[in-house]
């Protein structure tokens, strides 16, 4: 399907044509064809085929004609006729945080500014200073967001890594050759960002399997093609590692490129004092002359020659690391939260905001994933660019959810508001309107640059609401785009635990907010938590997987986590005492 590459060229075309000054109705029109396209649950192609494209918003003539040259040659002549004039880097320059389009414009046509590099260059010489209405804090801001671009081109997130490598494992699955499947590394330990993605396969034949993976279609270049080990770069600039065993190791093997590098390094510590030896074919007896192999075939059965539980690859990692050590205690894992354990979530929002869906149309998708309740959660007035819900609008939002339980059985749509918290820590709806939630999020979305003591202020006050039941992504990141703002962190799980406020477990990818140690620590101080997808579209509602990764990552059980309740149960525990 070529819904998203198709959405992502116009998105492009319609941000160089801003760069280059075009006519802003030309601009806006490739936005929102790229914003309908993106959304189609259907493929593009087919609309084509059938001589449809013109019902898809936004889609006039000009737009058909270029869907389908896209669709017939794999490319777009105006738009490489457009980069010839500005270069497509220029892009990497307006996805820097505190950039944009209209520095990038003013940067591109005042100094010919046409990549990161020369726009590091020249903020570090000073020549940026020269422009108007160009400060010494625009330079801190602008070098501070090449830093995180950087950062997150080097890694990606949880929800792209297993994307990308889900499409893979399909591929390869289906081969006879291979006798088992995984994934390893950093990616199987479900963490927040992922360097490389890392796949293991059992079989026989490791040559069949290295020429059929360093062949799949979306492999751009190979960096190493060998006997046991391949390495491919994808056309998203994805590193894919490819590694075959035997079957007889398949469980050393897994253990051993699972990591982390410091779990391995422990294991190996343990390993020594028992007269072992751990290495990716196995575990050793290294007391007898001849070594001889204990266990390699499954992870449990390595384990358990270590005399360690089946320890889940989520926790093989620094936190809690001792306690998976520990010589004394006899330590007894924590039975973690599973997805299955879900039965709703609070954190959506609809067309009421800035949603794709209808209450409706969500509620239905939640019931396909088996929930028991959803509540829908737009955004307050005051945040205009979200569409926030006026008063006004609330009355009538509260109606439609009103009408629509009574046509539910065992299922409930709850009325809630994901609620600014202005730059004071006051809430944007009155006490009144307030009152009249099931549920009330507060969140940030604006003064992120205020100091550590607004910020921490701010998030206490919004917990002493008496209104409000949780606090939405704590810290505010965004991978690859923004670090978490500053704020004391213990003093607001201080708060949230003595207002009976619970922190989100954000399992959007791009936000994965909190993140796993920010859980660990939360919940030691007996915080409690929800977890949501954020869902601006029903896909979204997908996303939950990897909210429930970081959760276990943070060691969390069912207990922990109010959304493991059903309804009743969910509202009783929002009860404020
Ligand atoms: P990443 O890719 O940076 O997100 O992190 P990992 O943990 O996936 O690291 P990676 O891809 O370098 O290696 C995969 C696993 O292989 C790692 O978790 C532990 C294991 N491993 C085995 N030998 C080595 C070694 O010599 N160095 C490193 N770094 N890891 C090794
Ligand atoms: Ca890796
Ligand atoms: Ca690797």
């Amino acid at each position: 399907m070529k819904n998203k590459d198709i959405s992502n060229l116009f998105t492009r075309m319609g941000t160089l044509l801003q760069i280059k000054g075009e006519n802003v109705f030309k601009v806006r029109a490739y936005f929102k064809a790229a914003d309908n396209i993106n959304s189609l649950s259907e493929d593009i192609a087919i609309f084509r085929d059938e001589k449809r494209l013109g019902d898809i918003p936004g889609v006039g003539k000009t737009l058909q004609e270029k869907i389908g040259e896209y669709l017939d040659t794999g490319k777009l002549t105006a738009y490489d006729k457009l980069t010839k004039e500005i270069p497509e880097t220029v892009l990497d320059v307006i996805s820097i945080p505190s950039v944009g389009p209209k520095k990038a414009k003013l940067f591109f046509d005042e100094l010919k500014v046409k990549d990161i590099d020369m726009l590091e260059k020249l903020a570090k010489n000073g020549k940026l200073l020269s422009l108007e209405g160009i400060k010494s804090k625009t330079i801190e801001n602008v070098l501070k967001g090449i830093r995180i671009v950087r950062e997150g081109n080097n890694r990606m997130n949880l929800g792209a890594a297993t994307m990308c490598a889900e499409e893979i494992l399909e591929q390869l699955k289906v081969l006879k050759e291979v006798k088992q499947i995984s994934v390893a590394g950093s990616l199987r330990r479900g963490r927040e960002t992922i360097g490389d993605i890392d796949i293991l396969v059992a079989s026989s034949d490791a040559q069949k399997v290295m020429d059929v993976f360093v062949s799949l279609p979306e492999v751009r270049s190979i960096n190493a093609h060998g006997e046991t080990k391949s390495s491919v770069m994808t056309n998203k600039n994805i590193q894919v590692d490819l590694r075959v065993v035997d079957s007889n190791n398949f469980g050393a093997a897994l253990l051993y490129f699972t990591g982390s590098k410091n779990f391995n390094i422990k294991l190996r510590q343990l390993a020594i004092k028992s007269k072992m030896k751990v290495s990716e074919y196995g575990i050793f007896d290294t007391s007898l002359k001849k070594e001889k192999c204990l266990a390699s075939k499954t992870e449990k059965e390595c384990f358990k020659v270590l005399g360690l539980a089946n320890i889940p690859p989520e926790l093989r990692e620094d936190i809690g690391m001792e306690t998976l050590f520990d010589e004394k205690k006899k330590v007894k894992l924590p039975a973690l939260i599973e997805q299955k354990d879900i039965q709703g979530e609070i954190h959506v929002h609809s067309t009421w905001s800035d949603g794709r869906h209808s209450i409706k149309e969500m509620a239905e998708a939640a019931r396909k994933r088996g929930y028991s309740y959803l509540a829908i959660s737009d955004h307050s007035y005051k945040l205009r660019i979200a569409r926030g819900v006026s008063p006004a609008d609330l009355i009538k939002k509260k109606k439609e959810i009103d009408s629509l339980n009574k046509t539910f059985k065992n299922f409930r749509i709850l009325f809630g508001s994901e609620v600014e918290i202005d730059s004071e820590g006051n809430l944007d709806y009155n006490d009144k309107i307030l009152s009249e939630f099931d549920i009330v999020i507060g969140a940030i979305h604006t003064g992120f640059e205020q100091s550590s003591k607004q910020l921490t202020q701010r998030l206490i006050k919004a917990c002493q609401n008496k209104h409000v039941n949780m606090i939405a992504h704590p810290t505010g990141v965004h991978l690859g785009k923004r670090d978490p703002y500053d704020f004391d962190f213990k003093a607001v799980c201080q708060a949230a635990v003595d207002n009976n406020v619970c922190l989100e477990i954000n399992s959007f990818p791009i936000r994965l907010d909190l993140n796993s140690s920010n859980i660990y620590f939360a919940r030691e101080m007996g915080v409690k938590f929800v977890i949501n997808t954020d869902s601006h579209h029903i896909n979204h509602l997908n996303h939950m997987r990897y909210g429930v990764t970081l959760a276990r990552r943070g060691w969390l059980t069912k207990k922990d986590v109010v959304n493991t309740k059903d309804v009743g149960g969910l509202l009783k525990s929002f009860k404020k005492s």
